[in-house]
């Protein structure tokens, strides 16, 4: 596998499926990396036909187990300042897409890996999936986000305690923290089509103004997010979408969604 295909992009109808496919270094992220979900993510900004997305990483036995702690041990300190800077920058645009995408985490998911994951709207856990921020164990913290979108998923004391520690947690304690969405059994990308699927038959407009709405207002005071709400809610109804949506529901049949 050459350094400059080290992510690759699939579709399957309205899903997008994306591996980064470094699997004799478990995934881990270096800056061929960061280029290639660059380019993906400019493929998929182009392309009005994704619904929603899945991120994999390849040969089973990681999702993504950091970034390439070889590639980092010779950076100076502005160097490294500015690969945490590259990497926050493309974890940024993926938690940015409109479409919701979905992070397949079957293995390791460590250091950049945790941070890449939660930089996903959703993320499923197979039997064998290990969560961790184990920077302390090298000298580091998390660089790519991951001090402030874990502290945001799981809460202060969660988040305190997988920095400080370096502790690795299996599916189910990543599912209680809520780091996980659920955990799955069997194959953990073939689960993570399923449920790209099922979103991806949802009216399209509707399911990027929740993701907006969620996002976007996450932080921010109830009164004034209520208020984007309630706007973005209007918004639905200047949509061809919600007019099939509710006429299906009372002619008891099944919408078809034109995104439009
Ligand atoms: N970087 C580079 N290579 C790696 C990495 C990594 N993060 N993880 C695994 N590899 C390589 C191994 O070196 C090994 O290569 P080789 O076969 O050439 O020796 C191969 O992948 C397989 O790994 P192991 O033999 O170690 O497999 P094990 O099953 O024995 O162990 C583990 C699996 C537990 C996942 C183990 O590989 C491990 O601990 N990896 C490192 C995990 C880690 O510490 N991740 C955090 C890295 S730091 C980070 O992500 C900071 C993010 C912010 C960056 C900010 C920029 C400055």
């Amino acid at each position: 596998m050459s350094e400059e295909n080290v992510v690759t992009l699939a579709r399957d109808g309205a899903v997008a499926i994306i591996t980064i496919d470094r699997p004799a270094a478990l995934n881990a992220i270096n800056a061929a990396v960061l280029d290639g979900l660059a380019a993906v993510l400019d493929t998929l900004e182009a392309d009005a036909g994704v619904r929603c997305a899945v991120l994999a990483g390849a040969g089973g036995k990681a999702f993504v187990a950091g970034a390439d702690i070889v590639a980092m041990s010779t950076l100076g300190a502005v160097e490294a300042e500015r690969f945490a800077g590259r990497g926050q920058a493309i974890l940024n645009r993926i938690a940015g897409q409109a479409f919701p995408v979905i992070a397949a985490v079957g293995g390791f998911a460590l250091g950049g890996g945790c941070e890449l994951a939660m930089a996903c709207d959703l993320v499923i856990a197979g039997e064998k999936a290990k969560f961790g921020q184990p920077e302390v164990n090298l000298g580091v913290i998390p660089g790519f986000g991951g001090t402030q979108r874990l502290v945001r998923r799981v809460g202060m004391s969660a988040a305190l305690d997988l920095c400080l520690t370096g502790r690795i947690v299996g599916a189910d304690e990543a599912v209680r923290m809520g780091l996980a969405s659920q955990k799955v059994e069997g194959d953990v990308l073939e689960a993570a089509l399923g449920i790209a699927k099922t979103i991806a038959s949802k009216g399209p407009v509707a399911v990027r103004l929740c993701k907006r709405a969620i996002h976007e207002n996450a932080d921010g005071a109830l009164d004034s997010a209520q208020a984007a709400e309630r706007s973005l809610f209007g918004l639905c109804f200047a949509t061809a979408d919600q007019k099939e949506g509710m006429a299906a529901f009372i002619e008891k049949r099944a919408a078809a969604f034109t995104g439009a």
